[in-house]
């Protein structure tokens, strides 16, 4: 195993952290300030936590000698992005007592709730609790959400295939007790051996930790965005086993040659259980190893697999798994999108995807989602799927169910917004960027919509409207709406800037590359115009607007 070298700090925190324990619990009984102490804001990650604050308000509040205004936002931990109809209503609740009250639906299958103040911590955690909901390890240098195909009429064995998301889930936890202690205030363990963790050991992972499961035709989990991704390989509807591909990641830093956004590569097959959850457990332990530990910007598992090699990765495992990979089996992906409206799964059951843009569900002046989705949930004839898309599925809903489902999401005007969205906007994506997130250099939630509905009327002057061209948008190069992963990319540089990135394919199999840096809205309309210009006259049968770029833009 090569040497550790310097350590970073982040490193040093966790390995005195006492299980992620830190001086969270004193930090918690600070009443001078709404923050937590520094070491402890990289620790409670890994409790599903971040702090941050308004961004909206820093300057005001300074003016006024304020400290910034602090508050938490708290993801939960969904494997495969499923909720009961309990479970959605405990969340609608909580989200109305202690945070802004818009329940965020994430890239990643999950809820997320912005503005938390540190007081209102741990009953929010003990409410999520009760509903038995938890927010462990869905950030910090571990195992996150693990993704998996959300549409249950995706394949008739979508059930045997989603249950690997919750078996991951489990097998890559945490062993430490800190959660239970700090927020729901369990007894403090007397014997530490009971949380002794032999796969994150006290140093966890180098970095963050990320599974994802397609089951084709749909790419919809954006599979080789991942630092695992697993293909569900299926014949005659029997589950045949998985192919494995590692290194997915999607970030960089703007000006760091070092950095860059990576699909992940396939290295193999396994046919049972047992082998693909130790296949995956290894891949971690390997990556535990041999990761970077002294520069977090190169602390990726992508990274780990270009300094070694992808054979390397391949005969390490081999050797720690006590098993080889088979050759990788065919598969075929021909779409990455949410199907929208009403589908029936080969079960009988019905199943209704929404479209919620950006995630956000909140009642506004257009449509009141969050009072539909509470009135659906109250009926307890549903369950909730979250898309990798920031969508939901009103799922598992039974024939004789339908037709009053359907008549609420009527009534509320659920059914018309999802069919009258325009296909561009339904294949849209962009990140929460400001006011919370820290890193922002843009806005991407708050600015894209109305730059849709601008783009929207250069595909109706341009005869595109019809064309489902996935385009997304982040405020940083950080990559969170997977923008690299797009057809028209949109990467936050500052205030009102992006780079335009182009030539990304429909699938997520190649990643796009910029086109133009820095430009504002003024520049961007124009270069979308003529780039709509020449798809629309030159483009071949069947070409979508990604392999054209490529072709006949980029030269490629
Ligand atoms: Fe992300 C950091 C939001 C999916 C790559 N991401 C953040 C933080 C927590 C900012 C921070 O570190 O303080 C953002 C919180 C904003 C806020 O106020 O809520 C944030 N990321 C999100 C979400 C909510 C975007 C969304 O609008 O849906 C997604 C939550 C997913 C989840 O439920 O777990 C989200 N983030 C992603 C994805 C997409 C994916 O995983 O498919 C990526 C790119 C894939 C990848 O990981 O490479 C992504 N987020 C990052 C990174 C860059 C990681 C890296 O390798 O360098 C950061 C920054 C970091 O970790 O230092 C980041
Ligand atoms: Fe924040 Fe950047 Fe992620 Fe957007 S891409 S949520 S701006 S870290």
């Amino acid at each position: 195993m090569p040497e550790p070298g310097n350590l970073s700090q982040i490193e040093k925190i966790k390995m005195a952290s006492d299980g992620l324990r830190g001086t969270l619990k004193q930090s918690l009984r600070d009443e001078h300030t709404g923050a937590i102490r520094e070491d402890d804001q990289a620790l409670i990650k890994f409790h599903g936590m971040y702090q941050q604050d308004d961004r909206d308000r820093r300057e005001e509040r300074a003016a006024r000698k304020l400290d910034r205004l602090y508050s938490f936002m708290i993801r939960l931990r969904l494997p495969g992005g499923f909720l009961s109809a309990e479970k959605w209503i405990a969340v609608h609740d909580v989200a109305g007592q202690n945070s802004t009250g818009v329940i965020k639906i994430t890239s990643r299958q999950t809820i997320q709730l912005h503005g938390i103040l540190k007081s209102s911590i741990r009953p929010t955690i003990k409410a999520f609790n009760a509903a038995r909901l938890d927010s462990i390890a869905t950030c910090g240098d571990i195992n996150r959400n693990v993704l998996c195909s959300s549409h249950p009429a995706q394949s008739a064995i979508h059930e045997q295939v989603f249950g690997y998301a919750a078996k991951i889930s489990s097998l890559l936890m945490p062993k430490t007790k800190a959660y239970y202690e700090i927020w729901l205030g369990d007894q403090q363990l007397v014997d530490k051996k009971e949380e002794e963790d032999p796969l994150y050991q006290d140093r966890y992972l180098p970095r963050k930790f990320k599974i994802g499961i397609a089951i084709p035709p749909n790419n919809d989990v954006d599979v080789f965005a991942n630092d695992i991704g697993l293909i569900a390989v299926i014949e005659n509807n029997e589950l045949k086993g998985f192919n494995i591909a590692i290194g997915g990641g999607l970030s960089s830093t703007h000006g760091n040659a070092e950095t860059y956004p990576r699909l992940a590569t396939l290295i193999g097959f396994t046919d049972t259980e047992e082998k693909t959850l130790k296949a995956i457990y290894e891949i971690a332990t390997i990556q535990r190893d041999y990761g970077n530990r002294s520069d977090r910007k190169l602390a990726r598992l992508k990274y780990t697999v270009d300094k070694y090699g992808a054979d390397w990765y391949r005969t390490e495992l081999e050797k720690r798994t006590g098993f080889a990979l088979e050759p990788v089996r065919d598969y075929t992906f021909t779409e990455r999108k949410d199907h929208f409206g009403w589908e029936q799964s080969e079960s009988g059951d019905w199943h209704y995807t929404v479209f919620i843009e950006n995630g956000r569900v909140l009642d506004d002046e257009k449509i009141k989602l969050k009072s539909a989705l509470l009135t659906v949930a109250e009926t307890g004839k549903t369950n909730f799927r979250f898309t990798c898309n920031q969508n939901v599925i009103i799922s598992d809903v039974k024939e004789a169910d339908k037709a009053s489902i359907d008549a609420m999401l009527a009534q509320y005007g659920v059914i018309a917004h999802t069919e009258t969205t325009s296909l561009i906007r339904k294949h849209s994506m962009a990140c929460v960027a400001l006011p919370t997130c820290p890193l922002a250099l843009a806005e991407a939630q708050r600015y894209m919509p109305s730059l849709i509905d601008k783009i929207e009327s250069l595909l109706d002057k341009h005869g595109l409207a019809n064309d489902e061209i996935i385009i997304r948008m982040t405020g940083c190069p950080n990559g969170c709406a997977r923008s690299y992963a797009a057809e028209i990319g949109f990467v936050g540089t500052g205030p009102g800037r992006y780079n335009l990135h182009i030539g990304g394919d429909r699938l997520g199999e190649r990643l796009n590359r910029i086109y133009k840096e820095n430009i504002d809205e003024t520049e961007i309309l124009p270069v979308l115009d003529d780039l709509f210009a020449a798809y629309s006259s030159g483009r071949k049968p069947g070409q979508t607007f990604g392999d054209f770029a490529l072709v006949t833009v980029l030269r490629n």
